[in-house]
């Protein structure tokens, strides 16, 4: 184990150096989301998901919570064991609604979590052990696409593959659409897809979720700087980037960026690159896209899938979404 621990965190840094090295050359510069969550990352968007602003874990709970039942009875509708796949797991705060309560009704699982941060898997896999025992589980440290690519090899078991959080909406449209088009390739028929998708709203409520007045979304943001320092032996100084925030009502994408605040040259040492800033640039760092029902039944249509069943909040916030193989 920590021989593979090892190569991932080595395969990790030699991704994030790549992502450096070329996004910041583009124009405008950018740098991918996915590069956020390092321990100190995984920390601060734990916080997000519980600050005010930030509805999306909420209004998610309360979906899984109130259709757990429906849930289990749909998955377990054949009869067969199943293998709960969880990618991007996180700190797996709202799947352990659907674990105590698949429990507590003593179905026949296991629970295989899958996040790229090894530090969140290894705090959700302690978590789990205490509080289900006898639960059997399957972590992998991993990013979604190479997970995707063990799944085939693996049991007879139903997949039932959960994709929460609306992660989704991390992934450019061409992304999403390869993403679905590869868990059809890798899933049998009568395999089980649960996505959870942030929903077109007010704009108002979706800018100030990553917008919040305590500040974590924009510290979330600037500690990539403080990776890029820390990993690739960097300069940034925290002080001289900004956070800035959009919401397109007519694209559904929030967009982060981070402002630098006046002319300068970063140094990062390891790749011996010297970037140049002007007052004003910006770095790109994530898309946060929110969906409507016909892009989402769009979706389901151009990948293969049937959309089998749709659960969601009293506000029409949120809603987890059953694609089935
Ligand atoms: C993980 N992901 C779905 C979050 C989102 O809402 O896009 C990450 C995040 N970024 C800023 N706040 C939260």
């Amino acid at each position: 184990m920590d021989d593979v621990e090892t190569t991932i965190r080595d395969s990790d840094a030699d991704a994030l150096a790549e992502e450096v090295r070329t996004g910041l050359q583009k124009t405008p510069k950018a740098l991918s989301s996915r590069f956020f969550y390092d321990a100190e990352g995984s920390r601060i968007f734990a916080e997000i998901m519980r600050s005010p602003e930030y509805y999306l874990t909420r209004s998610e709970y309360d979906v899984l919570d109130t259709y757990k039942a429906d849930l289990l009875r749909l998955i377990t509708s054949d009869n067969r064991p199943f293998e709960l796949v969880e990618l991007g797991a996180g700190d797996g705060l709202k799947t352990k609604i659907l674990l105590g309560f698949f429990d507590s009704q003593r179905a026949d699982f296991t629970y295989a979590p899958v996040d790229i941060s090894a530090d969140a898997l290894e705090g959700l896999v302690v978590d789990v052990r205490k509080q289900w025992p006898d639960l059997p589980l399957n972590p992998r440290h991993d990013d979604y696409f190479s997970a995707l690519e063990h799944l085939s090899s693996e049991t007879d078991s139903r997949k039932v593959v959960l994709f929460l959080g609306s992660n989704i909406g991390n992934f450019a449209p061409d992304e999403a659409i390869a993403f679905y088009q590869q868990l059809h390739d890798r899933l049998k028929p009568g395999d089980i897809v649960l996505t959870g998708f942030d929903l077109q709203k007010n704009p108002a409520v979706i800018h100030a979720a990553y917008n919040d007045r305590q500040g974590l979304t924009r510290a979330f943001n600037l500690n990539l700087l403080r990776r890029i320092n820390r990993d690739l032996e960097a300069d940034f100084d925290l002080a001289a980037f900004d956070h800035y925030e959009t919401y397109s009502p007519e694209t559904g994408e929030a967009r982060s960026y981070l402002v630098s605040q006046k002319t300068q040259i970063i140094d990062i040492r390891a790749l011996g690159m010297r970037v140049p800033f002007q007052e004003g640039e910006i770095i790109h760092t994530e898309i946060s896209r929110k969906f409507n029902r016909s892009q989402i039944e769009h979706l389901a249509q151009q990948t293969g899938f049937s959309l089998t069943s749709w659960f969601s909040d009293d506000k029409g916030y949120f809603a987890d979404v059953i694609f089935t193989r």
